[in-house]
C-alpha cells in the first residue's frame, strides 16, 4: 500500500509498476543522468522514494530592513583599499550579514556531477555566489561585474573559464605546458571571493598575535633590502583540486562544500616570485613568543560558507616558515602581481597546496594551534573513501598541506585519434610537493603493463619547488583504442597510485593516481595501414570521423578466394574416416 509523507513519495508495488516513463528514461536507464534519479530508500517494510525537495523563494523583508542600512554596514573601512570588508575584527558585523543570509534563500547550486556537465565557457556562471554579494549589498553588490572586468583584462582570451563568480580558470592543455614558465596571463586563477583592488602606497601589512613585538609593515618597507634580504624562487602552485574531473567521472563527491572548479589538468603553474622570506619578517618582529606555532594569514577578499561572510584565512606550521620556504610576494615573472593574483603582497608557501598561499594579504597572526577558520578546519581535508555526506566530521579528513607526487598528460587529447610512425609523441608535466621533485617520469602505452622512461633530456630542469614538463615518443604497434598512462617517481621514490578509485575522496581533492587516456591509435608503419590510409587518400574521402563506415569493399573477392585456397576453408575437416564408424 502507498503512503505518502511530506518531501517524499512512497510507491508500493503496484504503484511502481504502474509508475509513467519520466522524460529521458532511457537515458536515466542507463545511468547517463544520475542526477534525476529519486534516491531508494530500502530502509522501511515499504520502499520509498525520496525525492528533492522543491526550491519555493522566501524573504523576509522586514527581518532584512532591521539589520539596517546595508551600505554603512559593510563598507570598505581603509582608503585605497576597494572591495576589501574586514570582518575578522567584528563579530556583530558578521551577525548581522548572517541575518541577511537565512532571512532569505537562495536557488540550489545546479548539479553538475551526477547530471551533464553544462557545454559552455564559462561553464558555471556562480548565481548563487552573484546573489550572496547582492543580498549583503554595500561595496559587495558590483563586486562579481568588477572581477570579471579584471579576468578579461588579466588573463588569456583562450582561458577556460570554469566558474565565473568566483573567478575560477585554467588554460587549455595545449598552452598549459606549452613553456616551463607559466606566463601570468595563462597561470590558473583559484578565487573563493571577488578581487579587492589595493592601492600599493596604501598598503600596509599587520603581523600580530604570538610574536614579540606587533608591527605594521608598508611595502616599501617590505621591499626594502638593508631590512629584508630580496628572494627569488620559481615556484609552482598547485589546486588541490587538480584533475578534479577525474574523480567526478567516476563518482560524486562533497555534497558539504560546493565544488566550484570541476577542474582538468590544468590548475597548476610556475612562476618566478619575487619576495622576503616571512622568517625575516617575523624575527624583526623579534620572533614567536608565548607558544607561538603557526601563521594564519588574512586575505582581504570575502568568502561566503554556511550563511556567513569572512576573509579567507588559513595557517601554516612555524616549522615551514623557518626553513624559508614560505615567501611573501610582490613580483610574478618580472611584473608585479597582477590583481587577480594577488597585488600588491601575496603569499607564496612552496610545496603546499595552493590554498594556503594567501592572496591579497593584510594580516598574519602567529598562532598556538592550526588556524580554525573554516577554510583550514573545514575543506582541504582528505577523506576515507567510506566517508559520506552524512558522515563528514571535520575529524575524519587529513587537513591537506603538502601536495603529494603527480603528473598529467596534456597532449594528447583523451578519445583522440592519433595517425603515427609506430611512436606516439605525447606531452605533459609532473609535480612533486613538500619540496620533493620529480626525478623519473615514466610512460605507458598498454594501460600501465610496461613503461619507457621519459629521457632525461626531455624533461626541463630539476628544481626543488618546482614542476618538470616533458615529452616522450612513445612506442605503439597496437591499433585500435589504447589506454596512454603516466606516472612520476619524485626522490623519495614516492609515485602515484595505478587508477582513480585507489584514492578516491569524496572531499574531490588531490587526485593523484597515475594519468589514464584513451587514444585510437593507427599505426602507419604497419604496410597494411599505410595503403589503407593512401586508399582514402586517393579516393578524396576523409578517414575522420572514425565511426563512420567506409563504404568501398576493403578486400576484393579475389584475395578472399585465394586466401581460402592457400590456408583451407573455414570449417575444418573431421580427422576420422567416416567409414571407420561403419557409417555409409
Ligand atoms: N585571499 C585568497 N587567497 C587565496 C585564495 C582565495 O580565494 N583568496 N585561493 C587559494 C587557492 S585554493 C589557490 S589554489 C591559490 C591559487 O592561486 P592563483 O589564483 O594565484 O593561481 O590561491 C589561494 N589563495
Ligand atoms: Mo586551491
Amino acid at each position: 500500500m502507498a503512503t505518502e509523507a511530506s518531501g517524499t513519495a512512497s510507491l508500493g508495488r503496484q504503484a511502481q509498476a504502474d509508475l509513467p516513463n519520466r522524460p529521458d528514461e532511457w537515458k536515466i536507464e542507463q545511468g547517463l543522468l544520475g542526477a534525476s534519479l529519486p534516491i531508494l530508500d530500502q530502509s522501511a517494510p515499504e520502499p520509498r522514494y525520496v525525492k528533492p525537495m522543491e526550491y519555493e523563494p522566501f524573504k523576509d523583508q522586514a527581518a532584512i530592513d532591521s539589520v539596517g542600512d546595508r551600505a554603512k554596514l559593510f563598507t570598505e573601512e581603509r582608503e585605497g583599499w576597494e572591495g576589501y570588508i574586514e570582518w575578522e575584527n567584528y563579530p556583530e558585523k558578521k551577525e548581522a550579514a548572517h541575518k541577511i543570509l537565512t532571512s532569505q534563500n537562495f536557488p540550489p547550486p545546479p548539479e553538475f556531477q551526477m547530471g551533464p556537465i553544462p557545454g559552455q565557457n564559462p561553464v558555471l556562471e556562480g548565481v548563487r555566489w552573484k546573489q550572496w554579494h547582492s543580498a549583503i549589498g554595500g561595496p559587495l553588490t558590483t563586486m562579481p561585474d568588477r572581477s570579471w572586468e579584471d579576468v578579461l583584462k588579466e588573463k588569456h582570451k583562450d582561458m577556460l573559464h570554469l566558474l565565473q563568480f568566483p573567478y575560477n580558470g585554467e588554460a587549455p592543455k595545449r598552452l598549459v605546458t606549452a613553456a616551463e614558465i607559466t606566463p601570468n596571463p595563462l597561470h590558473f586563477v583559484r578565487n573563493h571571493g571577488g578581487i579587492p583592488h589595493i592601492d600599493k602606497d596604501k598598503y600596509s601589512l599587520q603581523l600580530d598575535g604570538l610574536v614579540k613585538e606587533p608591527k605594521n609593515f608598508t611595502l616599501a618597507e617590505l621591499q626594502d633590502e638593508s631590512k629584508f634580504p630580496r628572494m627569488e624562487k620559481l615556484v609552482t602552485i598547485q589546486c588541490s583540486g587538480t584533475r578534479r574531473i577525474e574523480q567526478i567521472n567516476l563518482y560524486a563527491g562533497e555534497g558539504d562544500e560546493m565544488i566550484n572548479a570541476p577542474w582538468a589538468e590544468g590548475a597548476i603553474g610556475t612562476a618566478k616570485w619575487v619576495g622576503v622570506s616571512l622568517k625575516k619578517v617575523i624575527k624583526a618582529c623579534g620572533g614567536l613568543v608565548g607558544g607561538g606555532k603557526h601563521l594564519e594569514f588574512y586575505g582581504a577578499d570575502t568568502y561566503f560558507k554556511k550563511n556567513q561572510c569572512m576573509n579567507y584565512l588559513v595557517s601554516v606550521p612555524w616549522s615551514k616558515v623557518k626553513a624559508n620556504e614560505v615567501m611573501l610576494a610582490w613580483e610574478m615573472n618580472g611584473e608585479p602581481l597582477p590583481k587577480i593574483h594577488g597585488y600588491p603582497l601575496r603569499v607564496v608557501v612552496m610545496g603546499y597546496i595552493g590554498a594556503r598561499s594567501v592572496k591579497w594579504l593584510y594580516r598574519i597572526k602567529a598562532l598556538d594551534m592550526p588556524s580554525m577558520a573554516p577554510v583550514q578546519s573545514q575543506e582541504y581535508l582528505y577523506f576515507n573513501q567510506q566517508t559520506g555526506k552524512h558522515n563528514q566530521l571535520m575529524t575524519s579528513g587529513i587537513q591537506i598541506q603538502e601536495m603529494p607526487v603527480s603528473s598529467a598528460i596534456m597532449s594528447p587529447w583523451t578519445k583522440q585519434i592519433v595517425i603515427h610512425n609506430g611512436s606516439i609523441h605525447c606531452k605533459g608535466w609532473a609535480y612533486s610537493g613538500g619540496g620533493r621533485w620529480p626525478e623519473r617520469v615514466e610512460v605507458s602505452a598498454d594501460g600501465g603493463f610496461s613503461w619507457y622512461a621519459v629521457d632525461q633530456g626531455a624533461l626541463s630542469p630539476k628544481k626543488k619547488f618546482a614542476w618538470r614538463t616533458w615529452e616522450i615518443d612513445l612506442p605503439c604497434d597496437v591499433e585500435g583504442w589504447i589506454e596512454i598512462v603516466c606516472r612520476c617517481w619524485d626522490n623519495s621514490l614516492n609515485t602515484q597510485p595505478l587508477n582513480v578509485r585507489a584514492a578516491w575522496n569524496w572531499g574531490l581533492h588531490v587526485t593523484s593516481s597515475a594519468h589514464r587516456i584513451s587514444i585510437y591509435s593507427v599505426n602507419k608503419s604497419r604496410d597494411l595501414t599505410a595503403k589503407r590510409l593512401q586508399d582514402f587518400e586517393v579516393r578524396g574521402v576523409p578517414f575522420a570521423p572514425l565511426t563512420v563506415p567506409t563504404e568501398w569493399a576493403i578486400q576484393s573477392f579475389d584475395d578472399y578466394n585465394k586466401y581460402f585456397k592457400e590456408h583451407g576453408p573455414r570449417d575444418a575437416e573431421n580427422e576420422y574416416d567416416p567409414k571407420d564408424l561403419g557409417e555409409d
